[in-house]
C-alpha cells in the first residue's frame, strides 16, 4: 500500500515532471510538435514509470488530478514555446480511459486549462487508445465530438493493438491514427507490416484522417515507411522523451 501513500502526495510535493518526445513531419523533416509523457521522481523509489503508477492512480481515484496537472503543465509549456518564437507546435497529451469516461470533469478541466494558458485549442491534441473508445463507443463519440468542436485534435493511440473494428473508425470524430510501434519493430524483415502501414494510410485517407508512425528506432525503419504516405513520425531514432530543457535545445536546432 505504500506506493499509494507516496503517490497521493506526489503532486503537492512537486515530484511529477513532464517529458517531451518530438514529433517530426515526414514532408519537411521538422519538429511539428511533441508528445507529453509524465514521469514520477519519488524520493524513496527513484524514477517510477507511468506504466507502473498510472494504474495505481486510476485505482486510487486520483487520475483526474494527475491528468489535470499534466494538461496544465503541457499547455503552459507549449504556450511559452510559442511566445519564445518556436512556432505553433502541437502538444499531444495521453488520456486515461477513466478520464475519457468521466467526460464532465475532463471538459471542465480542458476549458480551465486552455483559458489559463491562453493556448490555441488547435495546438492541443488528446491521445486515446482503441480500448478506451471501445469500452463505451457511444459515450466516447459524444465526448470526443465535444472536445473536437472546441478545436482540440483527437488521435487514436497504439492503433492496431486493440480489437476495434475498422468499421468503427468512421463513426468516431478522430483526426489522426497513431500506428502502434509493434508494427515497426520488425518492418525490415516483414513485408506484412509494411502492407499494414500502407493499408492504414489508405483507410485513414478515405476518412480524412492523418497518420503518425511511432517507435521509429533506425534509419532503415524510416526508409521502409518513407514511401507509404505517412504524415508524421516519432521514435528513439529522432529522440527519446526528454525534459523541457533538452526539448528546447532540439527546438533551437530545428529553426
Ligand atoms: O514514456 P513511456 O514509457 O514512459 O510511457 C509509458 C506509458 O504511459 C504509455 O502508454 C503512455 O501513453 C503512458 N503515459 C505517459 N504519460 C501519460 C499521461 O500523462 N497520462 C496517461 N494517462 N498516460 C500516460
Ligand atoms: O502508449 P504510448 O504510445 O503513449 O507510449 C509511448 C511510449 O513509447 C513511451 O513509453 C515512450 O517512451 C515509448 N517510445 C517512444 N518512442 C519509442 C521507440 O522508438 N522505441 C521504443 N521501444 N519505445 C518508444
Ligand atoms: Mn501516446
Ligand atoms: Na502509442
Amino acid at each position: 500500500k505504500a506506493i499509494e501513500r507516496d503517490l497521493g502526495h506526489a503532486i503537492e510535493n512537486d515530484e511529477l515532471e513532464l517529458f517531451y518526445q518530438p514529433i517530426i513531419d515526414m514532408g519537411g523533416h521538422r519538429i511539428i510538435g511533441m508528445e507529453a509523457l509524465v514521469r514520477w521522481f519519488s524520493p524513496s523509489r527513484g524514477l517510477v514509470s507511468p506504466v507502473e503508477f498510472i494504474p495505481v492512480a486510476e485505482r486510487m481515484g486520483i487520475i483526474a488530478d494527475i491528468g489535470k496537472w499534466v494538461l496544465n503543465r503541457a499547455c503552459a509549456q507549449t504556450r511559452a514555446w510559442r511566445d519564445d518564437g518556436y512556432g505553433e507546435l502541437t502538444i499531444s497529451v495521453n488520456l486515461s480511459p477513466l478520464e475519457l469516461a468521466r467526460h464532465e470533469d475532463l471538459i471542465e478541466s480542458v476549458g480551465d486549462v486552455l483559458a489559463r494558458s491562453g493556448l490555441d485549442p488547435h495546438q492541443l491534441q488528446f491521445e486515446v487508445t482503441e480500448g478506451a473508445v471501445m469500452d463505451n463507443p457511444r459515450e466516447a463519440a459524444i465526448t470526443l465530438g465535444i472536445l473536437r468542436n472546441q478545436g482540440i485534435r483527437i488521435a487514436i493511440d497504439d492503433f492496431g493493438t486493440g480489437y476495434s473494428s475498422l468499421a468503427y473508425l468512421k463513426r468516431f470524430p478522430v483526426d489522426k491514427i497513431k500506428i502502434d510501434r509493434s508494427f515497426i519493430i520488425d518492418i525490415d524483415s516483414s513485408d506484412g507490416n509494411a502492407a499494414i502501414v500502407r493499408a492504414v494510410v489508405f483507410l485513414a485517407r478515405s476518412f480524412g484522417m492523418a497518420v503518425n508512425v511511432e517507435g521509429i528506432e533506425t534509419e532503415t525503419q524510416l526508409d521502409h515507411i518513407a514511401s507509404e504516405g505517412v504524415d508524421e513520425v516519432q521514435g528513439f531514432y529522432f529522440s527519446k522523451p526528454v525534459p523541457s530543457g533538452e526539448m528546447e535545445i532540439l527546438l533551437k536546432a530545428n529553426i
